[in-house]
């Protein structure tokens, strides 16, 4: 089934089991090489631990934030993006371009992630497209304008979303997770992957 929520379209129960583990298994290749670190804006350390794989992660620090082509704490290169993501990205993006950055966010306790827009990229005309994997989360869309009003829907582990069109500059962000709600990783949590053109 499909959802449309402020531009968003939401595609529900896109990965079955198998092609779920199977992105599983590929992440811990991904993570093996490129550790999960903690985030710091200005607001202190975020609650979503991230990495990620393809040419570019966004990172953040005391300095700011940005895309860099190397793992903040190990300084090596971000591994390449499975190719189990990209043949997702290919499916559904309607983007002739292949996504620069596959950001993984990790959401485990109470991590949230505030209302925002992502706009450090230098181009909005492909879409961004989100898989999550993992626990339930309540997503929340609101307006390119102003962060209000908004809707909110649950993502559930195989969900893919893309945020395309008028929905790219939207505001949005994860209310909350629910925990236990999920058996596929191990150690519990919510991961979600944003694959985006960066440059
Ligand atoms: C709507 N991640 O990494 S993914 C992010 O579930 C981020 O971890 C959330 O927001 C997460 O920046 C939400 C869904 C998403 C991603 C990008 C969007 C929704 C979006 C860009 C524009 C509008
Ligand atoms: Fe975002």
């Amino acid at each position: 089934s499909e959802t449309s929520l402020n531009g968003a379209r939401i595609l529900h129960g896109y990965l079955g089991p198998q092609d779920q583990a199977a992105l599983v298994a590929a992440l811990r290749r991904v993570v093996a090489q490129a550790p999960f670190y903690r985030p710091v804006t200005r607001r202190g350390p975020m609650s979503v631990r991230m990495t990620a794989a393809g040419r570019f992660g966004w990172v953040a620090d005391r300095r700011g934030y940005r895309y860099e082509e190397a793992h903040p704490e190990t300084g090596q290169p971000w591994p390449a993006i499975p190719q189990e993501v990209l043949a997702i990205w290919n499916d559904v993006s309607g983007c002739a371009r292949a996504p620069e950055c596959c950001l993984v966010n990790l959401y485990r306790g109470a991590a949230k992630m505030g209302l925002h827009q992502d706009k450090d990229e230098a181009d909005f005309d492909c879409p961004v497209v989100s898989i999550s994997l993992g626990d339930e989360a309540l997503f929340r869309v609101g307006q390119v304008e102003k962060p209000s009003p908004s809707g909110s829907v649950w993502l559930r582990s195989g969900d893919v979303a893309v945020l395309g069109g008028p929905a790219r500059l939207a505001h949005h962000g994860i209310d909350r997770v629910r925990s236990g709600s999920s058996s596929l990783l191990e150690g519990g949590g919510r991961i979600n992957l944003t694959l985006r053109v960066v440059t």
